[in-house]
């Protein structure tokens, strides 16, 4: 009789880790990609500006320079075949406030500006890229 209880017990730990190991992995995948899906893209890293040129026309980043309200998302979108980032401050002066990394081609990259002030970016990879966001009062 206490060999079926043993039995029983067992099963029943090892099913209630199962059951508890899914749902964790299920709310860490949909943590990370809700963001990616829900939100628009409102700059764009378009084809060929990782050779320089672009910057005298001010288009390495379209556009380059955007305003938006206090608490705001911004979402840039990476459509080039090469890779780029977008790194808060300048080429030689990075702030470190955000930094993509290396975004794959079609990869995006988002991040909320909370404080009102005049933020500029630039990629790691092509010094001649470079954006502003100006955040401003709601
Ligand atoms: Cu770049």
């Amino acid at each position: 009789m206490w060999k079926k209880r043993l039995v029983y017990s067992i099963s029943l730990i090892v099913g209630m880790t199962l059951v508890t190991t899914i749902f964790f992995q299920n709310t860490i995948v949909k943590g990370i990609d809700e963001p990616r899906i829900s939100h628009k893209v409102d700059v764009i890293m378009s084809t060929k500006v990782s050779r320089p040129g672009c910057e005298t026309t001010d288009s390495c980043y379209t556009p380059s320079k955007i305003t938006i309200k206090q608490g705001s998302l911004v979402t840039w979108m990476n459509e080039d075949s090469a890779f780029h980032s977008v790194t808060s401050g300048f080429y030689d002066e990075p702030n470190e406030l955000f930094d993509s990394g290396y975004l794959d081609p079609q990869q995006s990259f988002t991040f909320s500006f909370e404080d009102i002030g005049t933020y500029n970016y630039f990629c790691t990879l092509h010094p001649w890229m470079k954006g502003q966001v100006i955040v401003q009062l709601d």
